[in-house]
């Protein structure tokens, strides 16, 4: 059986998997979901991911969750593009910036999200100040590591690795979260690079 992807037009989180999948030249069938009908909470798609989220890859009676599990299962189909180092320090470095992302980066962009986008869809209460200078601060905190690191490097470790497809398929959609990342020139000039990718706008 091909791959599929649950996935969805606007998650970001999906766009890493089909990112990643179009660099390495892995065929994955999407199977889009409508949040708005209500598809992620289907009693099939849960049984599939208890979470109710997306992405979530299955091949044959395979299912796993987690985009960035999901990234690394895919790189590891590839051993020989090194975008999941089999080298253990190489690898550790790749681990240490995508945990890095994922405890820090990653719930500041999602309380964003959620008070900027997703609250007002759901026609809730939204742009809750405090709640948006919490995840601001955060982002203060962290995204000049970030910006440091890709001053001496073209990828965040150095050469294309998974934590590139992770952390900018995030940091592209900052304008839709009302995040203003423009003094990040390093991260700016990053971004452009992978941009210019032949499959980068159709993924
Ligand atoms: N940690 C998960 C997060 C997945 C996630 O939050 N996906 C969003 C779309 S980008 C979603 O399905 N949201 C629906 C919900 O939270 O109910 C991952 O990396 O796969």
């Amino acid at each position: 059986m091909a791959l599929e992807l649950y996935d969805g037009q606007r998650s970001w989180n999906a766009r890493k998997v089909r990112l990643l999948a179009a660099e390495l030249g892995i065929e994955i069938q999407s199977v889009r979901l409508d949040f708005a009908k209500g598809e992620f909470r289907s009693q099939e798609y849960l049984a599939k991911n208890p979470n109710g989220k997306i992405p979530t890859l299955e091949e044959d009676d395979f299912v796993l969750w987690e985009s960035h599990a999901i990234l690394i299962y895919l790189a590891d189909q590839h051993p020989e593009r090194g975008l999941h180092p089999t080298d253990p320090k190489q690898r550790a470095l790749v681990d240490q910036w995508l945990f890095w992302w994922t405890a820090h980066i990653e719930p500041a962009l999602n309380l964003l999200l959620v008070e900027r986008r997703i609250k007002p869809f759901l026609k809730q209460p939204a742009n809750d100040p405090s709640i948006i200078a919490r995840a601001n601060s955060e982002l203060d905190r962290f995204l000049p590591i970030l910006d440091t690191q890709l001053s001496t490097r073209e990828h965040v470790v150095g050469p294309l690795s998974i934590v590139d497809f992770a952390m900018a398929a995030q940091l592209e959609q900052a304008p839709m979260i009302e995040l203003d990342i423009s003094r990040y020139d390093n991260i700016g000039r990053w971004l452009e690079r992978l941009q210019k990718k032949p499959y980068w706008k159709e993924a």
